[in-house]
């Protein structure tokens, strides 16, 4: 026993012993009392207290209550700001630095016409979209649209705990019965998030777990539907964040974070829509991709030696199934150290990418953040001259283990880190590396409790040296960004491709991404549906999963479900655990690599199609690929449907996601469908069953789509679209429809383009579709147009009556580009 323990007990034993403790207990017991009543309501929580005065703005008002100055800044006539700045004593500012990571710099700033007016228990401050009530005792907030219906009001009133960094602030939402929500970023679990309770927090991701939360992303925002009106709610904060969407109680969701500020956007609807728009407006939109990162990509972990790359490249064009992009994973690298080769494996590495391109292929290499701690090896080196690394407080280098062993990490908040980052790249870009892939950059750390860094580690962060605690989530994003603008400005005019792992809100701007490791199983594939749904409409339109799953094999089914299921998915790539068994589509032999062949050349036809789908993500921020009440929001019945989803706004996908099943129920929305198989025209607005056996992937048009295609090529720019076919679906009972066909040279940046709009109208026993094109582009020289349709009795090109054929249920025409009008009388 120690001496003071002894000394401890004997003094107990003795009475004076006894009294002193005693007396300890008492004046302890008073610190306790101090404490319950001073410091306990703060820890407890503070709220916002009453209105005490308030202001114009000039772009909105701000409020001064008890505990807190609440602005709220209308940005547009339908989005407005809500900051709550805790009264901190002394304090400089009345908000934290209005920096944010997910908000576009460039975003233009409008001058909104608004009105506030005092009535009686409440302000209101309203603009043409948007009516924002806010009670004045207690402070709540309400908004509601221009016909009075509350599309959002404030549960309680907005509060906080004191947290290392800020605040921890709580905002609490009535929910009510009829309410759905969607977005949230990378979750698994349904489309509809409702009851559902989610955090944020970039986590890699081990296990085969269907509902693992969090995973590698964080999109801190999502949209409201309420009684088929549609608003949306983005709450910037990059701390670890909680989402309880009606988990806990069944009459309120909360949102809170675990520091910073309350910081939120509210948007407007009433359409999901424009809900998706406006948040891309705010947070950015994604560039046009090269023209090849739509293609097949097939990948594993790792291919090599440079021998087995050649093989894979030799045997996809043996085999005629398209491919385009052949990735390189860590294994390229010399002892994982990144921005350098293995001599070995890859003796010379610019040779072999010369000879994939010369087949027609692209190349895409891994690089990760951390940077092997090895004093001979150069990023190392130059990293610690320029001071880029992430430190501790005490200002010795965060090191944590990855990959190389022990890793330093770079401080991507710093403005001349990224661009050091970026410049890194050149190296592989002069070996001809086409694109690139950022992973592990949660950042993601081996043998840590957190599996990530300390909370400790200090970033830059514009100067306010913040903890890692409010850098993590959005570290993937600022690689993405490093490594985005680094290479663009390297590749001068080509357009440049960055996969991400991680990311947070915004980071379409920077890179596409991927759902990261799952598993080879149905239940993998079927999550992979709503958490694209998901992305899409929470802004990331350029997304797709590992084809045949990652952890374990697929085995030939599941290898062609997930092959159907991707056909049309923006990113589709196939990629594979090391020490799993092959995955690539030949592996099985037939009939199943045929199977997969039918589809992966039903995408390369419809290319012009998906890309057409890509500018417009690109323009506005719409999803590539679409959950049905984007485009059926008057229709009920698709709130919840997530195994079937729109690619564009005219092509309906319904995979089947189960094992041994061979056919499903697919829901067709009001209207009339062609099925893509057969042309046989479907009435809409009920389910039917589907007869899908292993060949089939089941395809819908929506009556009046054209749909342009391309003649098959093994790679994207192997065949010309000098001839775009353009398959036209008549409207059957709509009167009228609009599709688009953009196109270019797929890859430089500033590049002429052409954009087609087709008009559609059925009047009688007539089908006119009226031609209008813009842009310089004239690649496209003319239309071969399939008509799928009974004999028409008399086809008229701008007026004049013109020959045609008939075959097989179709009408087939060919014309110059330059049309105007095409009528078919029947
Ligand atoms: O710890 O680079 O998600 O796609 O193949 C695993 C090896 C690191 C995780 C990525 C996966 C990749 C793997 N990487």
């Amino acid at each position: 026993m120690p001496d003071e323990l002894i000394e401890a007990t004997r003094s107990f034993l003795n009475k004076e012993g006894r009294c002193e403790i005693v007396a300890r207990l008492l004046r302890s017991m008073s610190l306790a009392l101090l404490v319950l009543f001073c410091v306990v309501p703060q820890a407890f929580g503070e709220s916002i207290g009453s209105v005490k005065t308030f202001q114009d703005m000039g772009n909105g008002i701000e409020l001064n209550c008890t505990n807190a100055y609440l602005s709220i800044e209308l940005l547009t006539p339908e989005i407005a700001r809500v900051r709550v700045g805790v009264k901190r004593p002394g304090a400089e500012n009345r908000y934290l630095e209005d920096y944010s990571y997910a908000i576009r710099e460039d975003l233009p700033k409008e001058k909104v016409n608004y009105r506030v007016k005092e009535e009686g228990k409440s302000i209101l401050l309203s603009s043409d979209a948007l009516d924002v009530v806010i009670t004045k005792n207690p402070v709540l907030v309400a908004f509601l649209d221009k016909q009075g219906f509350r599309l959002s009001e404030d549960f309680s009133p907005m509060s906080w705990v004191p947290a290392p960094e800020g605040h921890s602030v709580t905002c609490t939402k009535y929910l009510s019965y009829g309410e759905h929500f969607y977005g949230l970023g990378e979750k698994t679990g349904p489309l509809d998030k409702r009851r559902s309770k989610v955090k944020m927090w970039n986590t890699g991701e081990y296990g085969d777990d269907i509902r693992s939360d969090p995973l590698y992303q964080s999109h801190p925002f999502f949209i409201g539907l309420k009684e088929y009106k549609a608003y949306g709610i983005f709450f910037d904060n990059t701390y670890r964040t909680h989402f309880d969407m009606g988990h806990t109680y069944e009459d309120r969701y909360i949102f809170r974070s675990e520091g910073g500020e309350l910081d939120y956007y509210f948007i407007a609807g009433p359409l999901v829509k424009d809900v998706v728009k406006r948040f891309s407006f705010l947070t950015g939109y994604m560039p046009l991709p090269p023209i090849w990162a739509l293609g097949h990509m097939i990948c594993r972990w790792s291919y090599y030696p440079e021998t087995e790359v050649m093989d894979i490249a030799t045997r996809a064009r043996a085999e005629k199934i398209p491919l385009d992009v052949i990735w390189l994973d860590i294994h390229y690298m010399d002892g994982y150290r990144c921005f350098t080769w293995d001599k070995s494996r890859f003796p010379d590495l610019p040779g072999m990418v010369s000879k994939l391109h010369a087949m027609g292929y692209r190349v895409v290499s891994m690089i990760n953040p951390g940077i092997k701690a090895d004093p001979k090896y150069f990023v190392f080196k130059e990293g610690i001259q320029r001071d880029a690394f992430v430190k501790y407080p005490h200002g010795g280098l965060y090191i944590g283990k990855v990959w190389p062993k022990e890793c330093v990490f770079p401080d991507f908040t710093r403005p001349d880190v990224q661009e050091w980052w970026g410049s890194l790249y050149k190296g592989l870009l002069d070996a001809g590396i086409d694109g690139f892939w950022n992973d592990m950059n949660e950042p993601d750390i081996f043998h840590t409790k957190t599996s990530t860094m300390d909370d400790s580690a200090v970033f830059h962060d514009f100067g306010l040296l913040t903890s890692h605690k409010k850098i993590h989530n959005i570290y993937g994003s600022y690689m993405a960004k490093s490594t985005l603008e680094g290479i663009s400005q390297l590749m001068g005019n080509r357009r440049a491709f960055v996969l991400s792992r991680a990311g947070y809100s915004g980071l379409q701007r920077y890179a596409a991404s991927w759902t990261g490791d799952n598993t080879s199983n149905f239940d993998h594939l079927r999550l992979q549906i709503p958490m694209f749904l998901n992305l899409g409409l929470s802004g990331t339109p350029f997304i797709g999963s590992d084809i045949g799953g990652f952890f374990k094999s697929a085995n030939a089914e599941l290898l062609v479900r997930w092959y159907q299921a991707s056909a049309l998915v923006p990113l589709m790539r196939e990629h594979n655990c090391r020490g799993e068994y092959d995955q690539e589509p030949w592996v099985h032999g037939d009939p199943y690599k045929s199977f997969i062949r039918k589809y992966v050349n039903m995408r390369y036809r419809l290319l012009p199609y998906l890309y057409t789908s890509f500018y417009e993500a690109s323009k506005d921020g719409s999803p590539i690929m679409r959950p049905l009440l984007y485009e059926y929001q008057q229709d009920s019945n698709t709130f919840t449907l997530d195994d079937q989803f729109l690619i564009g706004r005219h092509i309906l996908v319904a995979p089947v996601l189960n094992e041994g099943s061979i056919g499903r129920l697919v829901y067709l929305p009001k209207g009339n469908w062609y099925d893509y198989e057969t042309k046989d025209v479907l009435e809409g607005n009920r389910s039917i069953y589907y007869d899908a056996p292993l060949d089939m992937l089941p395809v819908f048009i929506r009556e009046g789509a054209i749909v342009p295609t391309k003649e098959l090529g093994q790679y994207t720019t192997e065949k010309s679209v000098e001839t775009i076919t353009l398959e036209v679906y008549p409207l059957q009972t709509r009167e009228s429809s609009t599709s688009f066909l953009y196109m270019d040279d797929g890859i430089t940046k500033n590049t002429p383009f052409v954009l087609f709009k087709f008009e559609m109208e059925r009047t009688g026993n007539k089908v006119c579709i009226e031609f209008n094109s813009t842009g310089a582009f004239d690649g496209i020289k003319s239309f071969d147009l399939k008509v799928y349709s009974k004999r028409p009795r008399k086809i008229t090109f701008d007026g004049k009556e013109t020959e045609f054929s008939y075959e097989d249920g179709a009408v087939y025409l060919h014309t110059a580009k330059d049309i105007k009008l095409v009528e078919l009388i029947y």
